[in-house]
């Protein structure tokens, strides 16, 4: 079926017949993986002498919208990560705070789509409780991690931030962190200080770096394109 059909490019033809039985079938492959692995299950941890190459800092290293250079500036001091949108009790916690609730390390696989992989140790703090904590309003289903600080692409229109999202299972398993720490040392920039996401499982574009704001939603489709991601918007799973 592939093989003859012309027009197959998962990026660009996106009304494609082929690319929508495949995306079906995305589904229900996420389904199924849903079903066998649960929703406290963990991503493979690996021993601290398997880490390797550092962490290969990868598309935006060095955001240069003004907010972030500013932060930047005062090292972060004054920032506040957000989580609003559908909860009962919007938070928002200085970086010191962060630092200061229990704190997690974990060694795991960074795989990047492009082909490449790194593993690393991350520690942070997890986002479950901080999600409990601001008390997330019935029929949320996913968390949108939007937006991040880096302006990706820049268009006449204006600047394009970063943004990502996963669903409520995702960000509340045991090992998704809000990760401040990068191999014992703090997080730097080309890494996605002060703060980035870690949603170990998910493919590296699924990992944001400079977070912003965390809102808990029902519906992905009034984010950028609606197609739940930066990359996921250019036709990415
Ligand atoms: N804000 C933001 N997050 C991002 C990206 C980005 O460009 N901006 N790139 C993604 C991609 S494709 C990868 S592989 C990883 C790279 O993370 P690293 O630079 O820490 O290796 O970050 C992801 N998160
Ligand atoms: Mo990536």
């Amino acid at each position: 079926m592939l093989a003859d059909c012309d027009q197959f490019d998962f990026l660009e033809s996106k009304d494609n017949q082929v690319r929508w039985v495949i995306e079906q079938a995305n589904v229900l492959t996420y389904r199924a993986q849903r079903a066998l692995i649960g929703d406290q299950a963990l991503a493979h941890k690996y021993a601290a002498s398997e880490i390797r190459q550092g962490q290969r800092p990868n598309r935006s290293t060095d955001p240069t919208t003004p907010e972030y250079m500013f932060l930047k500036g005062q090292d972060f001091a004054s920032r506040k990560l957000k989580i609003t949108s559908m909860v009962e009790r919007p938070l928002e916690f200085t970086l010191d705070e962060l630092r200061n609730m229990p704190s997690r390390s974990q060694i795991t696989r960074h795989d990047c789509v492009e082909g490449w992989s790194c593993i690393a140790k991350w520690t942070g703090t997890q986002l479950g409780p901080l999600l409990n904590m601001a008390r997330v309003k019935s029929g949320v289903q996913f968390c949108v991690y939007i937006y991040c600080f880096d302006n990706i692409q820049r268009t006449l229109s204006g600047d394009i931030l970063y943004y990502e999202s996963s669903d409520l299972v995702d960000a509340d398993r045991p090992q998704t962190l809000l990760s401040y720490g990068l191999n014992n040392k703090i997080l730097l920039v080309r890494n996605g200080a002060p703060v980035r996401l870690r949603i170990e499982w998910a493919w590296g574009y699924k990992q944001p770096k400079y977070l912003h704001t965390i809102e808990p939603v029902d519906d992905l489709s009034s984010f950028g394109k609606g197609k739940s991601g930066y990359w996921p918007d250019f036709g990415y799973d």
